[in-house]
């Protein structure tokens, strides 16, 4: 009986940390598609509501230090939701998944990219500000052009320096050009729990 208290306490302990969150919004999608097919995915993986009404993206295009700002609509994204803006250009199916338009997110491939809150603290970023990369960032599973980025699930807080090297497979999966079906959810791989108490069967074992 003390063994199933025992066992019963600790599965509360481990259900906190067991949904550890992001620590911030973050970009978790890229689609530079063909023609005006341009979209970002913004996902709040806090466990608060937030008002995206304090955040701007920032679009430092072809190396430049001074940027053009895309406020996000005013609206309350609930945890675990995900925010899609596009180019009001882009083709239906990729309009169908968006949440909000702007004729300024616009970008081709070397432009950086900057999730800003309260106009002044960057917490995430895409890209390296001040650097023209050419036509695109690249690394060895692709590049930012023609081609649509996802988050890894194991990203758990934003690229907060914004004018460092960028190597877009330390973070992102690839996809080929125009993929949109992963727009508008995201998942993020958060947990803390140690490794080896992280499902029912070892707990048990553990405690056997
Ligand atoms: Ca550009
Ligand atoms: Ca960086």
């Amino acid at each position: 009986m003390l063994r199933l208290i025992f066992l019963l306490s600790m599965i509360c302990l481990l259900a906190g940390p067991a949904l550890a969150q992001t620590s911030s919004l973050l970009i978790t999608e890229y689609l530079e598609g063909s023609g005006n097919n341009k979209a970002l995915e913004i996902f709040n993986g806090t466990e608060d509501v937030i008002n995206l009404g304090s955040y701007t993206i920032e679009r430092y295009s072809n190396g430049s230090t001074t940027s053009v700002s895309i406020p996000l609509d005013a609206v309350d994204l609930d945890s675990g939701e995900a925010w899609v803006i596009a180019n009001p250009q882009s083709e239906p199916a990729l309009l169908a998944v968006a949440n909000q338009t702007h004729s300024e997110l616009n970008f081709n491939g070397n432009d950086a990219l900057v999730l800003l809150f309260a106009g002044s603290q960057a917490v995430d970023s895409f890209g390296r500000v001040g650097e023209d990369p050419g036509d695109y960032w690249s690394c060895s599973e692709g590049n930012t052009q023609n081609h649509t980025l996802r988050r890894l699930s194991s990203i758990c807080s934003g690229d907060t320096v914004i004018d460092d090297e960028f190597d877009p497979c330390l973070e992102y999966s690839f996809f080929p050009i125009d993929v949109f079906t992963g727009l508008g959810v995201h998942f993020a791989d958060c947990g803390a729990v140690g490794a080896d108490h992280t499902t029912w069967g070892t707990l048990k074992a553990n405690y056997r």
